[in-house]
């Protein structure tokens, strides 16, 4: 029996890496799963959703090439999100840093899509960097204006370009002996960034439509990269709609760090900061403490904005979702995998037992 690390998931079978060795595995039938919650929405999943890249497992191998996968081990976090009609998605797991990348421009900033990522990344307790790529497209100065909100509430950000080499060796340094994974839009520049980072990668990149401006979709798998100054990342496919996974809507306002002080302070507990007298996050926001497009996306993502607080739909009429805001995706759940604050310091030393392994894999 030996511990490793998912690096690689393709039609059930996994590419798991123990030490030296990487190993071609599949699941064990009857696979044990030592977190609880895991089983439980297990019932509610297909087995292929039950191994994720980045996942820590033990596997048994006779030849050294080939093995089972016996056992998954608690997952510390998961990036992933919710789909309309389809089963919520865990893109990696085990993530010490997410790299949310946008691109300066080709394709557009959007700060929304910004804020929704973030908010995933709080809620799974993930440490998120902003990585604003193709810098050599625009006049900087304007990005970094529009970027000090980011940055004044505390979100690293680093400006950087894959054509100019802006921006890279920063990158490097706060990948090094991390787990960590590129996410973002199609068409910023996530695999040409890899590429810049760790020459030889030899990642595959696509090019922005002329006509859409949008990405291609050329990454379509999600693969862990060992990185020769030590750590682990991982590429994944640009996202075109990040339905917010985890996200409880009674710990929205939390995943808002500008917002956490004022919490305590409304006069309802329960406070949905839309609509309630006496509310601290409205005042905030009068006095300009708070950014107003920041609580335009706080009230999108709750639903507020059109009165609905809709459950994650399976329904299929898309189109009429869609023009629902940005709340439809939200679940009320406070069960199943959820990252709540409660079990932060838990995962927390779970981290600890994963960098062990980390360090054993170098
Ligand atoms: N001008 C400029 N172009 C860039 C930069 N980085 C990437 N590109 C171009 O942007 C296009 C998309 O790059 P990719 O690396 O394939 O983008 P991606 O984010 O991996 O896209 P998906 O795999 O589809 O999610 C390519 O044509 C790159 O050459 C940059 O810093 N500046
Ligand atoms: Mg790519
Ligand atoms: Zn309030």
């Amino acid at each position: 029996m030996n511990e490793g690390i998912v690096i690689k998931a393709r039609n059930s079978i996994y590419e798991v890496r123990c030490k030296e060795e990487l190993i071609r595995c599949v699941l064990r039938p009857k696979i044990k799963l030592e977190d609880e919650r895991m089983r439980e929405e297990t019932k509610e999943m297909r087995m292929a959703d039950l191994v994720s890249v980045g996942d820590r497992v033990i596997i048994s191998s006779e030849d050294g090439a080939t093995g089972y996968i016996e056992e998954i081990l608690p997952r510390e976090n998961q990036f992933g999100r919710t789909r309309i009609g389809k089963l919520p998605q865990v893109i990696a797991a085990n993530l010490d840093i997410l790299l949310i990348v946008f691109a300066a421009r080709n394709p557009a900033l959007k700060l929304r899509m910004l804020d929704r990522f973030l908010v995933t990344s709080e809620a799974a307790g993930m440490e998120p960097v902003i990585c604003i790529n193709k810098m050599d497209l625009v006049n900087p100065e304007g990005v970094k204006s529009q970027m000090k909100l980011y940055e004044s509430i505390g979100y690293p950000v680093i400006y950087a370009s894959a054509v100019t080499g802006e921006g890279i060796e920063e990158l490097r340094l706060t990948m090094r002996d991390k787990i960590s994974a590129f996410a973002g839009p199609s068409g910023v520049g996530k695999s040409t960034l890899l590429n810049a980072i760790q020459p030889g990668l030899k990642l595959r990149i696509g090019d922005v439509s002329e006509r859409t401006h949008k990405g291609q979709h050329t990454t379509s798998e999600v693969e862990l990269l060992s990185l020769d100054f030590g750590g682990f990342v991982a590429d994944t496919p640009g996202i075109r709609a990040l339905g917010l996974l985890e996200v409880g809507i009674q710990y929205l306002d939390s995943y808002f760090p500008e917002m956490r002080e004022y919490l305590p302070l409304c006069k309802y507990p329960t406070c949905s900061h839309a609509h309630e007298p006496d509310c601290a996050v409205k005042t905030a926001l009068g006095s300009g403490k708070i950014n107003a497009k920041r609580y335009e996306s706080y009230l999108r993502m709750r639903g507020a904005k059109d009165g609905r607080y809709e459950r994650r739909t399976k329904g299929t009429k898309r189109a009429k979702l869609e023009n629902k805001g940005d709340g439809i995706d939200i679940t009320n759940d406070t069960t199943g995998w959820t990252n709540e604050r409660a079990n932060r310091k838990k995962r927390q030393d779970k981290s600890r037992r994963h960098r062990v392994l980390l360090e054993s894999l170098k």
